[in-house]
């Protein structure tokens, strides 16, 4: 049993839905603007979710899709890594045009616990596999510049060698904060992401979407809807919550169980 310190959130899926909204419309631009005749579906952006991390799923997508859909494999130019590179700078500078549009909100319930977290003083951190800007991006035109700041430590991208389902990120956070695991209680949205968290030690509460809703959470404490509002309740998938929408004391019954 450990008193509640700190949460610490994924972002893409779990903050808002920004995977279908954001991310699949930003590859698809960036794929027209280098001339390129891809254009990924909603269908198939779901089986390349597969692979976190944008270049590595431009990578998945060129080994394992693209031959299929053609019958050839995909000439790689000389530079392989440069030209996927500058796919995902250009993507990356899609997305957070989007972000900045207003386009991608944030899922509901997150900015009450959020709320509630800061009034409580409670430590708050990120643990996402996306590029920092995209972060940045999110959390500003959402929730404000400022918001930048609740956050102790922001884990994001590359700063790990080994995206999720590794528990790099996680342990990342965790270590950065100088928190122990059993501390802490971590929100996903996917199988990936809570093998992730689960690989690090953290209770889980999952919040699915539609992406999700078919993946195995057998490891997560709590999966829900959505984390709730008071007048617009949860449905608990998973586990049990006495509260209607998820609060700070559904938070620290779970660390205390
Ligand atoms: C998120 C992802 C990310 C984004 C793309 O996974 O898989 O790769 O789709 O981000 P999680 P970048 O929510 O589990 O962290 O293109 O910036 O890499
Ligand atoms: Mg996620």
């Amino acid at each position: 049993m450990s008193q509640l310190e700190a949460l610490i959130f994924d972002v893409d899926g779990t903050l808002s839905e920004t995977e279908r909204d954001g991310h699949l419309v930003a590859f698809n631009l960036a794929f027209k603007e280098a001339d390129l005749d891809w254009n990924w579906s909603v269908t198939l952006y779901g089986q390349l979710l597969a692979v976190t991390g944008g270049k590595e799923r431009i990578r998945y997508y060129l080994s394992d899709f693209y031959s299929d859909e053609r019958g050839e494999a995909f000439a790689e130019p000389e530079d392989f890594a440069a030209f996927v590179a500058d796919l995902h700078a250009a993507k990356t500078r899609f997305y957070t045009q989007l972000v900045a549009d207003a386009a991608v909100p944030l899922r509901t319930g997150v900015v009450r616990l959020i709320q509630e977290a800061r009034d409580a003083g409670l430590r708050m951190a990120i643990a996402t596999t996306t590029t920092p800007a995209n972060v940045t991006a999110l959390l500003t035109h959402t929730l404000g510049a400022e918001s930048i700041d609740w956050f102790e430590v922001i884990a994001a991208g590359d700063i790990v060698p080994a995206k999720k389902p590794a528990a790099d990120i996680f342990l990342y956070a965790i270590e950065k904060m100088n928190l122990k695991a059993e501390q802490c209680l971590a929100f996903e949205d996917s199988e990936n992401g809570l093998l992730s968290s689960n690989g690090a030690g953290l209770k889980t509460v999952v919040t699915i979407n539609d992406y999700t809703s078919d993946h195995d959470f057998t490891g997560a404490v709590l999966v829900l809807s959505d984390l709730g509002e008071p007048d617009q309740p949860m449905t608990v998938l998973q586990g049990h919550c006495d509260e209607p929408y998820f609060n700070l004391q559904s938070a620290r019954k779970i660390l205390q169980d």
